[in-house]
């Protein structure tokens, strides 16, 4: 009865690693076959053109981005404005969905208007990875802070760069990109 009690626990142990195993995989799949249908990550040894990206409070200049399918863009993006912008590279749905992730980062506390709370946001995203914020297709800034993207747009499908911080895509802090 014992070794019986011993072996079904030891079976149940085995499933859930199994099945803590199956979600993570799902998971990244599902992720990666997200990301992949929008372009992908490019390499600096393959950049084709660089564009410069403004952001102010709320909006992109250029608000229009002219691309060709193929094409690896490097985006120096800099935030003139006086709030936190972000330059994220997506579709419609995507950004959608991502705006709820903003939404939680500003009830954690971890966006606070004109600054991140880096650490904040590390300890969050320990706990939640959609906390992190370290997907290659965004960037996240503070007021006079500049970053850059190095993106492959490999694929024809409608995309659009967007800040997804709550009340900014509303108001129209969105640049389209049209495939030329
Ligand atoms: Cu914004």
């Amino acid at each position: 009865m014992l070794i019986f009690l011993i072996n079904k626990d030891y079976i149940y142990v085995l499933f859930m690693k199994f099945f803590i195993l199956f979600l993570f995989f799902f998971a990244k799949t599902i992720f990666a076959s997200s990301v992949n249908h929008i372009g992908e990550k490019g390499k600096e040894s393959e950049v084709d053109r660089i564009i410069e990206i403004k952001m102010f409070d709320n909006y992109f200049e250029p608000n229009q981005i002219d691309i060709k399918k193929g094409e690896t863009i490097k985006f120096i993006v800099i935030n003139l404005g006086d709030l936190v912008h972000e330059f994220n590279i997506a579709n419609k749905e995507m950004h959608i969905q991502h705006q709820s992730e903003m939404m939680k980062m500003i009830e954690n506390e971890i966006l606070l208007g004109d600054t991140i709370d880096h650490k904040k946001m590390k300890e969050m995203a320990k706990i939640d990875h959609s906390m992190s914020h370290s997907h290659s297709n965004s960037i996240l800034l503070e007021p006079n802070m500049s970053g850059e993207i190095i993106w492959k747009f490999s694929s024809n499908i409608k995309l659009e760069a967007a800040c997804n911080i709550p009340g900014h895509y509303e108001s129209g802090m969105i640049a389209a990109i049209n495939n030329i």
